[in-house]
């Protein structure tokens, strides 16, 4: 039986600093400019805030290369704007998350220049390094997530490479070392002393590696094999998580997020059970349908359907072992609304539509920065716009097997990272308000259209309708309800209908969220007195009996009689 925590009935929220306001004009987002902006996100009803990373980094993968685990990197600011952050935050009873990136660090951290005057001393053996001859193969074919193969040569070291999944700026730290599990604890608990809520925890899944290393069968005609297969077969990771959260979470009741591919389903109840590694985990079904380890440009798209499908699965396969993380986009992926509502049909009112139909269903609702305005994806011209290391690398292999340029990038710009990377638009000023400089990223030329301004005080807006769900799931009418009542399919076989119940056990309280995912009216079945609306994407509703006709995506959350 699920415990009950104070975070169940929070809302949360994902600020990427480097785009969300910039407070000193250098066009980079900065710990003063959201320090500004937590009245803003008090009002929005956001009580959890995860900031992906600002600590010193060359920002090769925008921070996720992390130089120097104690100290801020001073385009954010400074550790006297972080403890400003952590004070402000505590006043507004909101609790501030930072990024916990501990799979690797940045080849400029200081453990690895010294791995590198003396790969075989104590921080040699922080990383993977393995010596090769000449002419030998390397120790294994993975794929990075980057591109190209995981071994890159030692700095200094002819025969000797170390280890990368992710980009060769980023060392894999090695976590069969004791030693390095040590200093990695050390640091998580100096920030929880200084009164961190907790963590996000990046990419988890792959500290714990499938040993010795070996080749698993190519799937590109790169030679290499993507590294989920070696994920696939990797087993005992929980050994270090299990240690990580009784050295450190747990003596802090941090609350903690894990970033969480490739689990195994009967790994669940010791990931985020009562006693679980970790508080919480997202959920990928929807951001991993349709991927295809070819590369981008071989993605399926995800309609109506997949997307209840997959919501549904992962309810289906979480039921009560602890609670999810629910979400519709972040900084790894494209803006929900372009992704998960049908080309061209992206306007408030199905924007509004695919917020509820997320927000409801069981587990602690997330948003991601600028989708509560509806922000969408970014047309591209050209790859030069592309600050991404993911959609470079994604680009390359498209025209490496063909593919138009054309094509090529569209791919990236249905999927590119960099959609969700662009400056917030707070306003129809220069550069959306976001800086007084010039913008690291293109603003998306959009912002005159969605922009914060033109939403905060119009009553129809997808903003205000963001603060209209957040307010409802608050509800105490039926807190108890959409926090911890049942959740059951309504529906589930009906083309372009996504709906279903919440169901109170205690009190027998019902709630239907029912929407019509598609531009033509649908007329349903209700499944019984369901007349009394809590809310409506529309105005006016249509409710004879026990049928519903639902106009062009329209989504009602009804309340049973
Ligand atoms: O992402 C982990 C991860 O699984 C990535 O491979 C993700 O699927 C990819 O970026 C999508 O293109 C985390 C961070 O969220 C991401 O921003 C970092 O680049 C990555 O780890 C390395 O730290
Ligand atoms: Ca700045």
């Amino acid at each position: 039986m699920l415990e009950k925590q104070w975070w169940h009935g929070k809302t949360a929220y994902q600020i990427y600093p480097k785009s969300f306001c910039d407070s000193n004009g250098d066009g980079i987002g900065d710990l003063q400019g959201i320090i500004r902006k937590l009245d803003y996100l008090k009002g929005l009803g956001i009580d959890i805030v995860w900031l992906s990373p600002i600590y010193v980094s060359p920002l090769a993968d925008q921070g996720y290369d992390i130089a120097d685990y104690y100290n801020i990197d001073p385009r954010f600011g400074t550790m006297d704007d972080m403890d400003q952050l952590l004070a402000e935050a505590k006043k507004r009873d909101m609790y501030i998350l930072m990024d916990l990136v501990v799979n690797h660090c940045s080849d400029e951290h200081e453990w690895f220049l010294k791995a590198c005057e003396d790969p075989d001393g104590r921080y040699g053996k922080f990383f993977y390094i393995k010596t090769v001859k000449e002419g030998d193969p390397l120790p294994c074919n993975w794929r990075s997530y980057f591109g190209g193969p995981v071994w890159e040569k030692l700095p200094g070291h002819d025969d000797k490479y170390y280890l990368h999944v992710f980009h060769k700026k980023q060392p894999d730290l090695n976590w069969e070392n004791p030693e390095l599990r040590e200093e990695i604890y050390k640091m998580i608990n100096w920030w929880l002393d200084k009164g961190l809520a907790g963590f996000r925890i990046d990419a988890i899944i792959n500290i714990k590696k499938a040993l010795p290393f070996k080749n698993y069968p190519e799937d590109r005609d790169d030679g290499l094999s993507s590294i989920h297969n070696m994920l696939h077969e990797a087993q005992g990771v929980g050994e270090f998580l299990g240690e990580m959260r009784d050295r450190c979470f747990k003596p802090h009741n941090a609350f903690t997020v894990g970033e969480v591919f490739n689990e195994k389903a009967e790994d669940l109840p010791d990931f985020i059970g009562n006693d679980g590694y970790f508080s919480s985990m997202f959920d990928f079904a929807e951001t991993i349908f349709g991927s295809n380890p070819g590369g981008w440009h071989k993605n399926l798209d995800i309609t109506p359907d997949d997307y209840r499908n997959c919501v549904f699965a992962t309810q289906r396969k979480i039921d009560d072992i602890g609670f999810i993380s629910n979400i519709i986009e972040n900084h790894d992926e494209p803006r929900g609304v372009s992704r998960y509502i049908p080309e061209g049909e992206a306007d408030d009112t199905s924007k509004k539509l695919l917020a509820t139909m997320y927000f409801l269903v069981k587990g602690l609702p997330w948003i991601y920065q600028g989708q509560e305005i509806g922000m969408e994806n970014v047309k591209l011209t050209s790859i030069e716009e592309v600050d991404d290391i993911s959609s470079l690398d994604s680009y390359k292999v498209a025209l490496a097997e063909g593919v138009s340029k054309e094509a090529a990038l569209h791919a990236v710009e249905k999927y590119g990272r960099d959609n969700a990377r662009t400056p917030f638009q707070w306003n129809a000023g220069e550069n959306a308000g976001f800086t007084t400089g010039t913008p690291w990223l293109k603003v998306n030329p959009n912002f005159h259209r969605i922009n914060l301004a033109t939403q905060q005080n119009d009553p129809g807006s997808v903003y205000n309708y963001y603060r209209s769900l957040i307010a409802l799931r608050k509800n105490p009418d039926y807190y108890d309800t959409l926090v911890y009542g049942d959740f059951t399919p309504y529906l589930p076989e009906m083309h372009n209908v996504m709906a279903y119940l919440r169901t109170n056990r205690e009190s027998g309280q019902q709630i239907l969220v029912i929407g019509n995912y598609q531009k033509a009216p649908q007329t349903l079945p209700l499944p019984g007195d369901f007349s009394d609306v809590l809310l409506n994407n529309l105005d006016g509703i249509q409710i004879a009996g026990r049928q519903i006709t639902l106009s062009g995506y329209q989504a009602v959350v009804l309340l049973k009689q």
